[in-house]
This record gives C-alpha cells, structure tokens and sequence, in this order.
C-alpha cells in the first residue's frame, strides 16, 4: 500500500537517501496577535487544550484557548490566505474560567459548529449561534456537565440516532488535594436520549483517571469502540480500556478472554493514523518516559479481530522518551499527539507537545516537543530542532491545522503557566495536497465515523473521521491529505452507515466540499 517511491524521488529537494524532507517553521506567536496563557497550580496540572474549527463562515480556522484560572479565549482568524497568520481575539460567549479543554462537534446538526467545553467542575456544552457567537445549551440539550475534573472527551453517532454519544473523561477528585491517589472519578457515557437530548450520563465504572479518549473502529467492524487512556499516577489497579459501545446495549469493557492485554502507562494522549499500511487504524499513545505505537497484533486469517496490539513504537522510531536537544537526559512527558503530512510527502507525520507535568524531579524540565517525519517505510524521524518547533515551555494541548490555506500545516501550543505559541509552516518545496470537508446535509453533518480514502496509484491513504483523543484539544473542519509529487488523486468519501461515494479524481493544492451523493464541490476561500 505504501510502495510509490518513485514518486517521492520526483519530488524537488528531496532525496531517499537523506529521509524525508524537514519543513520549516516559523515561531509568529506575538506578531500572528495571540498573548495567552492556561494558568493554575495542582488542579491545572493537566488540561490545557486548544480547539480549532470555523466559526464566521470563511473557511479559515478560528483557535480557542483554555485558560484555567483565566478565562478562555476565542481568537478569529484574519489571515490573507496564503499570508501571514493573523488573529484577533472575539468576544464569543466562551469566556469561562477553569476550561480545561475543548473539542468542536456539530451537537445538535444544524450545520453550525457548537464546542464542548471540560472545565473543573461543571462541562458546558456551548452552542454555536454563528459569526462566532456560542451560548450556553445544557438545559436545553439536556446535558448534564456534572462536576467533576474533566480531562477527555470523544463522540461519535450511534447507528439510528439523531444526536450524538459523548464520553467525558474525568481526572481525580479535586477535593483530595492531600490523597488523590486512588481517587479516580467515574467517566460519563452521554447517550440520546430520543429527538430532545440527552438523558442523564451513565458511569463507566471501572474509570481509572482517562486524559484522553477516542471513538474508533479499530477493527473495521462498522461500529467503532471507545479507547481510554489512563494515568498510572494515580490510579489502583488499573491499566488502558477500550469499551464495546454497541446501539441499544450497555458499555462493556473488553476483557481479557477476548484478547485484551494489560497495559499500565502515564495515558495522556491518543493519535491515530495507519502507519502500517494495513487498512486498520493504529494508536499513538503518550506517556510519560517512552511512548507506545499500538497495532494489530497478527492474527489468524478469516476470523473476527481479538483487541490485542503489538508495541511497534520502537521499531517505526516514535518512542520519543527523552529529549533530543537542550542537553537534559532525563525522561520526557508528552500531552498531545496528532498525526498530520507536514511535508505533504503523503507520509503522516507525529507532532507531540512535551513539558513537565510541575517540576517532577525524576523528568526532564527543558522537554521539547517532538516532529517526528514519516519515511517512505513508515519509520520515523526525529525533526523539532531543525524545523524550528523544538520549545521548552511546558507543552500541553495543541492543534495542526492549516490556519492560513496554504496547504502547509501550521501549529498552535498551549503551554502550563506559559505562553501560548503558534508557528507557522512555511516550507518550501514540499508535495502537493488536498484540503476535504464532508458534509452529508443531515445528522451528523461533518461524517463523523466515515473514512476519506485517497488513492494515487496503488497507494491508499485511508483516514478515519474522528471526534476525540489528543490532550483534551479538538479540530473540525478540513481534512487534510499531503499528495507528494502527483498534482491529483482519486477521492472517495465512504460515511458512517457504509454508504461509499464513487472515486472521483480531482486537482491537487485545492479544496473539495464531499457530498452525500454528489460530485466533490471545489471550494476556493472568498468565493
Ligand atoms: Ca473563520
Ligand atoms: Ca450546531
Ligand atoms: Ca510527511
Ligand atoms: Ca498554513
């Protein structure tokens, strides 16, 4: 699946032998207009996410910021397509104290994006009015935000429902300061309830103190699990979970008579993407020390998949466990994780934002994040110092999002009791891409649970449409695929009830609305 070498070689400034090419990043975090900080002592000690999604209709995506102790904040972007990056902050409805994170989902189906808000203490879920305004729709949605420490969130559609199923994830009890350990809270599984709503949450119990979480089809079954990552720091007995959420039954943790395997980390973010070419979606987890990459583990032909993974984070070159520059031999921490071509190479790419959780002695202080570039054989190749995105803040959230449609992936940070930052991409030389949005016209607007599927050749980038996973940050908008030295592809959009759209071939470096039952629409920003 993953064997157009050729192509790569045509690609200016690049050659085999020197491994992928390093983009370029330029740090504009003051210049771009953003000074913002997510602040706090123990009960901010995780948290710290950024969201990124389009509020006022031009295409361009706007960043929200948690803030912790300060309030959140929503800034707009006004960058010149193909320019500087450039934001202003916007009064927004979304000025809430103690947000730990946010993540953008269409709740209610209107075809504007609402924002689900974490928050210490009570969740809100914010709706989206338009031209970036958002008011509060627990009450009428239903939702009950609870009060605990949310640390996680995922959604999906369940088969036959008009609204979504949301999973939060909850931290430790903030009111056991002196003894939080064994103190993890339950999680929450938020189903529909009928056309109004939701009904009141039911708890995952067991919850082991998840910091990420993630709806996916690992096995390709059409109905897709929720994985939880867990923080060994603080719970007993505990270790990851993944839960069968089948429609009309209730959550079931798989076992270990089904093949599940223990596996105790510091969990506190999920990336998913194929590395192994194989079709099913593998799993990047974040840890403090070494980091895991989870895939299928073999199995025999023709029978159903057992939930066992094989570590292959070693061998692809992702285990990132301690840091590459500023002289520290410490181990590493890392938060957010997102897998994104930033060469446009059509390798996927593993950003991972890096700090200390609060001056932990046995960790290393000055810890930067990490670029790991894909090679054509799916390993990986440590880049954060030469592309310039190498900080020693103490990282939490973030987003890759191409924030000004160049086609090149930019970055935005937030860091612990420290600046935000933003860098923009701005390679030169890279591949080409595609920019895709779903939009069915119904429930579930943007396809959540659906698969985009690129093919050049003989090679097939598959990419799962997910709400959920990285550190308690989110993005809705553009998918983005890198297309290498090829100035087209064949596109088909495959959406959550298995209904495939015919490929379509379409013209490279553009961006492409993905109907239900229509032709892709070209989509040019102003236009
Ligand atoms: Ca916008
Ligand atoms: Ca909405
Ligand atoms: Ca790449
Ligand atoms: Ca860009």
């Amino acid at each position: 699946m993953r064997q157009i070498v050729v192509v790569i070689g045509l690609l200016p400034g690049v050659a085999l032998a020197e491994g992928p090419t390093v983009p370029r990043y330029a740090e504009v975090t003051g210049q771009a207009g953003i000074s913002h900080s997510y602040t706090g002592e123990w009960e901010q000690m995780v948290g710290g996410g950024a969201a990124s999604f389009d509020c006022d209709g031009n295409g361009l995506p706007e960043l929200f910021l948690s803030g912790g102790t300060v309030p959140a904040q929503l800034l707009r972007n006004v960058s010149a397509v193909g320019g500087d990056l450039r934001f202003e902050p916007v009064e927004s409805g979304l000025e809430l104290e103690l947000v730990a994170g946010a993540y953008p989902l269409d709740v209610d189906s209107d075809g504007v994006m609402d924002l689900v808000l974490l928050r210490l203490g009570e969740n809100v879920v914010m709706r989206g009015l338009g031209n970036c305004r958002f008011e509060r729709a627990n009450e009428a949605w239903g939702f009950d935000g609870g009060d605990a420490w949310s640390t996680a969130f995922a959604a999906t559609w369940e088969d036959g429902q008009s609204w979504p199923t949301l999973a939060v994830g909850n931290y430790i009890n903030h009111r056991e300061e002196a003894f939080p350990w064994g103190s993890c809270t339950d999680n929450w599984l938020h189903r529909p309830a009928g056309e109004t709503g939701f009904a009141p949450p039911l708890p995952l119990t067991p919850s082991f103190c998840a910091l990420s979480m993630l709806f996916t089809d690992w096995d390709l079954s059409g109905v897709p699990s929720l994985r939880v990552s867990n923080d060994r720091e603080y719970y007993k007995g505990g270790q990851e979970q993944m839960w069968h959420v089948e429609p009309g039954q209730p959550p079931a943790l798989y076992s270990p008579e089904e093949g599940w395997q223990r596996l105790r980390i510091w969990g506190m973010g999920i990336a998913s993407s194929d590395v192994t070419g194989d079709g099913y979606p593998d799993y990047f987890l974040t840890s403090m020390a070494d980091n895991k990459l989870q895939t299928l583990a073999p199995q025999p032909e023709g029978q159903p998949k057992k939930p066992a993974f094989a570590d292959v984070a070693f061998a692809r070159g992702v285990t990132a466990h301690r840091p590459y520059t500023g002289g520290e031999v410490r181990p590493s921490t890392a938060w957010h994780a997102q897998f994104e071509d930033v060469n446009n190479d059509t390798y996927p790419d593993l950003f991972v934002v890096k700090g200390n959780v609060w001056a932990m002695p046995d960790f290393a202080m000055r810890d930067p994040n990490n670029l790991l570039l894909q090679d054509a054989e799916g390993k990986f190749h440590e880049a954060g110092d030469k592309a310039g995105v190498a900080s020693f803040e103490s990282g939490r959230g973030g987003v890759v999002v191409d924030f000004n449609l160049d086609g090149l992936m930019d970055i935005a940070v937030v860091n612990r009791n420290g600046p935000a930052e933003l860098w923009q991409n701005v390679t030169e030389g890279g591949g080409h891409w595609l920019a895709l949005r779903p939009a069915s016209g119904g429930i579930n607007p943007d396809g959540i649970g659906g698969w985009i599927e690129v093919r050049q050749g003989d090679d097939v980038q598959r990419r799962e449409l997910t709400v959920g996973g990285g550190h308690v940050s989110g993005q809705a908008g553009w998918w983005h695929f890198g297309l290498g030295g090829l100035d087209e592809a064949e596109v088909r959009m495959v959406w959550p009830d298995g209904k495939e759209e015919p490929w379509q071939r379409l013209t490279a470096d553009s961006f492409y609305i993905l109907g239900r039952g229509q032709a892709p629409e070209a989509w040019s920003p102003g236009g």
